[in-house]
């Protein structure tokens, strides 16, 4: 597995991304790229490096709103002024001031900081860190807690099982999945477009090289999903077709049937979970009337009865492996599949054996399935935080137009805070947050909004003030995933594009501006910051008994391999094995197929146990044939999220110049709409256009867009609109319960029909904003 990146004498030279390592050569307008230093198949992401660094869309100069420079801060509707463009001195001493001015008159508790998104891959140059760093040592900010990724799972698998990181990255391994199960009933699938992408970068992109390895090895993936390609087309795995919103009854039915066959494992509830019988009083219909039979759960998921049963005994006679994608938890009442998931696996008995039982994750990252790094790679400190308020990071809209309102979190009733200035620097709200129309009105309520940006994204053009930052290949950094091989030199390949700035230079003169330069430095420049980060790995090398290569030598080699942690005997097999000295950290230290604690918060939209609850954005079979259709919004495979949208991959993937909407032909024909046509999609909230791709490859019922298009917001027949194909034009901005308030965006109840009007040509992802 050993590949050796090297700058060569073509001019070659490497560096990274989320989407894993690249050799690149910079040829004037264009990179070449050659994916040789990673393992395995090449991202089709990695097209969209190609053309983008000298793309008409990048910002070249700091760039205040006409309104902001004109009348000064305050409340005002954001995303429709001029820019204008200012030096940097001048751009400095603006925000500097504005800084200085929010914190004498409101504190540091009106500042919003949390800054959520994925920036780039350098373990240096990430913006999250330089941001609440900076905003650490003026003083502090309002945080934000938890990720759009994971927001209900990271809240609720601590009550009931153990916390997210240690699931996802230590309970199963390729290795032992291959070997030890047989069947692996894979709800959202195990989709191969995810699993080319981490936080830090792929280096070995072996998920679609398992999956094959299980298939030989004689393993089934059944993948339960609205989407047939959630698992690789080219090999043998099974597709139930099931209706979004579907999972938590298919799942109580699975139990259903199990219970009811007496399939279940006993020994096993008795010994490793708390609450089996009143989960299955549930189940069984004894507490509300309702059992809820695989006929019951037809009527919701769509998958017949008979269908239903079988899959119960297949499951409890094979080596099972229940894995849930993040995608489950990203819904309303999220917490419910994972828990209905959980509590299915915990009855066949197989949790703590290797490769079987409950997986959460597996297919969601390129990290999941791999061994961690022998030892954790050096990241920015962020220092410390003086303010403790923060807000569940999906709650930022509730939190900018309702400043004093109380709402649950956890078990504890929260406040917002009154927030007077915005900064964000590494991510794009205007595309991940739900409800964008709602949050354009969230957007004008602050005095002050700062972005730090690459390119004009619809959040860069709702801000007061735009300053523009370097890409990452503009600049050196260190880059690796926390479940990689490899820790790679990621030189600059492209010269920095005049006027922009690295994040962390142009938070040391804000710094300066503020007096605390030297407390945000340390007296560094970033090459010294990554020398110092370079050392940390080499101790690290050291300490493990490993000969580490010196400075220049990992910078001429491109990189270095890093050892992965042995695998040894996994936290949930060491439960298995002696589960009363070896408890989960949950109170009972049992599975809890009953919480206590949840039950004591009296949520009704989180009870005590798996509960099938009625989501408002749920399209019944009944609502279907009165016209509504289920969006699925998932993760694109064309890009990261929303970034470089213009590229070449995401930009060939339009369709009529939009962003592409999967249709099921029959829903296709009733609508009159043919492959390639323009949608409307709509609902209460706004509306959105789209290019219609009519396929076989999604339910009934379902429609599929991809979240990321660069939102261009428009009144079309006076109606708010995104001409470009964001789905968050449309979806529903709420938490997914009061117990975790995640991101709920992955689904919504929409119409869709062929769009006959005029259509304005997508201007977003062409030019900049017009400036003065
Ligand atoms: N409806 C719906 N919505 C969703 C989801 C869904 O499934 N459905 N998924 C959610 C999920 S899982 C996530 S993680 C979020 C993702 O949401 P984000 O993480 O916000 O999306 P990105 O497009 O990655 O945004 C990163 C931005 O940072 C900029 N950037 C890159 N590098 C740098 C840098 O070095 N410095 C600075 N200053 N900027 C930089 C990029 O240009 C880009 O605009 O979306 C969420 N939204
Ligand atoms: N190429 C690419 N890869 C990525 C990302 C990206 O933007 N692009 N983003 C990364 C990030 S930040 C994250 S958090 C992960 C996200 O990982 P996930 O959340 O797992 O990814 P999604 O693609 O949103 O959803 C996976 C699949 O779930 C299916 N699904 C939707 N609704 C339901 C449902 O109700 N039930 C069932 N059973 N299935 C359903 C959809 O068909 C979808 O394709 O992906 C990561 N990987
Ligand atoms: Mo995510």
């Amino acid at each position: 597995m050993a590949v050796q990146p090297r700058s060569d004498e073509q001019g070659y030279r490497v560096h990274s991304s989320h989407w894993g390592p690249f050799e690149g050569r910079w040829l004037g307008e264009q990179l070449d790229i050659r994916p040789t230093c990673s393992v395995g198949e090449t991202p089709p992401l990695m097209g969209n490096l190609v053309d983008t660094a000298r793309h008409a869309t990048r910002v070249t100069q700091p760039m205040i709103r006409s309104g902001w420079l004109e009348a000064g801060p305050g409340p005002s509707i954001r995303g429709r002024d001029p820019f204008i463009p200012v030096s940097w001195d001048e751009a400095v001493r603006l925000v500097g001031d504005e800084i200085r001015r929010v914190i004498e008159l409101h504190g540091n508790e009106s500042i919003y900081g949390g800054s959520y998104g994925w920036s780039s891959a350098g373990r240096f140059h990430h913006a999250q860190s330089h941001v609440h760093r900076f905003l650490n040592v003026a003083g502090g900010y309002v945080a934000s807690k938890g990720t759009y990724s994971t927001g209900a799972a990271e809240v609720f698998l601590p009550h009931v099982v153990d916390a997210v990181d240690t699931v996802t990255s230590l309970w199963h391994d390729w290795e032992a999945i291959i070997t030890g199960s047989d069947l692996i009933l894979a709800f959202g699938g195990i989709p191969l477009k995810n699993m080319l992408v981490a936080p830090g970068g792929v280096a070995d992109h072996c998920g679609h090289e398992n999956l094959r390895r299980y298939s030989a090895n004689g393993g089934t993936v059944v993948s339960v999903s609205p989407v047939r390609d959630d698992v690789p087309t080219d090999l043998p795995c099974e597709w139930i077709p099931m209706r979004a919103f579907g999972d938590t009854a298919l799942l109580l039915a699975l139990s259903y049937v199990l219970i009811n066959e007496g399939l279940h494992d006993e020994r096993f509830l008795d010994r490793y979970t708390v609450g089996f019988p009143r989960f299955a009083d549930y189940v069984l219909g004894k507490t509300d009337g309702i059992p809820k039979t695989p006929s019951w759960a037809e009527g919701i998921c769509g998958v017949a009865a008979s269908d239903v049963v079988l899959l119960a005994r297949r499951a409890a006679s094979s080596r099972t492996l229940v894995n849930t994608t993040y995608s489950l938890q990203r819904s309303q009442f999220g917490e419910q599949p994972l828990w209905a998931a959980l509590s299915f696996a915990a009855l066949l008995g197989q949790v703590g054996l290797p490769g079987r039982g409950f997986s959460y994750g597996l297919g969601s990252m390129g990290s999941h399935g791999k061994l961690p790094m022998a030892f954790p790679i050096p990241a920015l400190p962020q220092g410390k935080n003086r303010v403790a308020t923060f807000i569940p990071v999906a709650r930022v809209a509730d939190m900018l137009l309702r400043p004093g309102q109380d709402y649950d979190f956890d078990g504890h009733v929260l406040t917002y805070p009154d927030i007077h200035l915005v900064y964000w620097a590494g991510g794009n709200p205007f595309h991940h947050h739900q409800d964008l129309f709602r949050l354009r009105e969230a957007f004008a309520r602050p005095d002050t909004v700062v972005v730090h940006e690459q390119y004009w994204t619809a959040t860069a053009r709702h801000a007061d003030v735009v300053l523009p930052v370097t890409l990452s290949m503009e600049r050196s950094d260190l880059g690796a995933g926390r479940q990689d091989t490899r820790l790679i030199a990621m030189h600059q390949l492209v010269p920095p594009l005049a006027g922009t700035r690295d994040d962390f230079d142009i938070f040391a003169d804000l710094a300066a501006h503020l007096g605390v330069r030297e407390e945000y430095t340390e007296g560094r420049s970033s090459h010294q910051w990554l020398d110092v980060m370079v050392a940390q790995v080499q101790q690290s090398m050291s300490s493990v008994g490993l000969n580490p290569p010196d400075r220049d030598e990992f910078w001429r080699v491109g990189g270095l391999d890093i050892p992965t942690r042995p695998r040894g005997e996994t936290p949930i097999e060491a439960f298995r094995r002696n589960p009363d000295r070896h408890p989960l950290p949950t109170p009972s230290g049992r599975i809890e197929l009953f919480s206590e604690v949840i039950a004591s918060f009296g949520y009704d939209d989180c009870p005590g146990h798996a509960t099938w609850l009625e989501p408002s954005e749920r399209v019944t079979v009944s609502e279907q044939q009165q016209g509504f259709l289920q969006l699925v919004a998932n993760n694109p495979a064309t890009r990261l999220h929303s970034q470089l949208d213009p590229g070449r991959t995401s930009r060939h993937s339009k369709v009529s110049g939009r962003e592409p909407l999967r249709i099921a032909a029959r829903d296709a024909a009733v609508r009159g709409i043919a492959d390639g046509d323009l949608v409307r999609v709509w609902n209460d909230r706004g509306q959105l256009l789209a290019g219609a791709v009519v396929t076989n490859d999604v339910v009934d019922g379902a429609v599929q867009l991809s979240t990321g298009a660069w939102f261009e917001p428009a009144d079309l027949d006076g109606r708010p609109t995104c001409i470009h194909g964001n789905p968050n034009s449309v979806t529903l901005d709420a938490g997914t319960s009061r117990l975790s308030q995640g991101c709920s965006g992955q689904l919504a109840r929409v119409r869709v029909e062929k769009f006959l009007g005029e259509a304005p040509d997508v201007t977003v992802t062409k030019h900049a904003p017009h400036s003065d």
